[in-house]
């Protein structure tokens, strides 16, 4: 930790004001180059804390940088982690508004609902998918504060990673007897093809992701509660979108999920 208390409350004001106001911010480790992940977390935590004063619900996490070849190309061996708010959730059929965003991508994902909680240390792919209720296809809207998108790790942690919207689909599906590794993915922007892929593209497999997150929540004293939706992780690169494209995600044997950009 290199950053005092009231530098990490000033930091966590502004970049969520960023994203409260979808304008851009150049990366605070401009000004902080001293900046570490503890710094990064914390000032991630304060965001929390803030929507949850003004009386927002947190009603999941996600992980992100779950490929090998995005960890590779931040230089880290291991994913990130961060909070959903309640009014991420968009439903799905529904509509995007790009005027509250500031560039938008799209990311498809599995994401678990869990009917036990989790906690870490020691949490392991066994572990998730006993916990895990039942799996949704999500699109995971992301839409970083700094600008181009030009952010490093810990830029990136403090700005919550990315985190912005989300929409899951509606069917249900229990882990019991699926290899969630082969699951095919293919998502389309405006009817044609933009990205496919399998669910090992996320660490192997999506439940180590979740294993992850909750060890690495484990280490911080917290847990994922039962009821929890995770964003396991984009199977593919993230696509751009704009105002007026239609993105549909359709997962092998989990159905679909759509949202249109407005
Ligand atoms: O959900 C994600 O994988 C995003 C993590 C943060 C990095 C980015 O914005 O691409
Ligand atoms: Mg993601």
């Amino acid at each position: 930790m290199t950053l005092d208390h009231p530098t990490l409350a000033q930091l966590a004001e502004h970049v969520e004001n960023a994203e409260l106001n979808a304008h851009d911010i150049s990366k605070i480790t401009d000004d902080h180059p001293e900046m570490d992940w503890d710094d990064a977390y914390a000032i991630q935590d304060l965001i929390r804390q803030r929507k949850i004063a003004r009386g927002a619900r947190i009603v999941g996490f996600k992980a992100g940088l779950t490929s090998y070849a995005k960890m590779k190309q931040m230089g880290v061996d291991t994913p990130v982690f961060g909070f959903l708010a309640d009014y991420f959730s968009l439903p799905d059929g529904g509509e995007a508004r790009c005027a509250e965003l500031i560039h938008p991508k799209v990311e498809p994902e599995i994401a678990f609902v869990l009917k036990h909680p989790l906690s870490g240390p020691g949490c392991h792919i066994g572990s998730v998918l006993a916990a895990t209720d039942f799996i949704v296809p999500a699109i995971e809207i992301i839409d970083s504060r700094y600008r181009d998108f030009k952010f490093d790790l810990t830029s990136v942690i403090a700005d919550n990673c990315s985190s912005s919207r989300f929409v899951v689909g509606g069917s249900m599906t229990p882990v019991a007897g699926l290899d969630l590794r082969t699951l095919g993915v293919v998502l389309e922007k405006n009817g044609q093809v933009a990205a496919l892929g399998a669910g090992a593209a996320v660490l192997n497999h999506p439940a180590t992701a979740v294993a992850m997150l909750a060890n690495h929540l484990g280490a911080r004293g917290e847990s994922l509660p039962a009821g929890a939706l995770i964003l396991s992780g984009g199977i593919t690169e993230a696509v751009a979108v704009s105002p007026g494209d239609h993105i549909s995600l359709r997962i092998q044997g989990l159905g679909g999920v759509s949202i249109r950009f407005a």
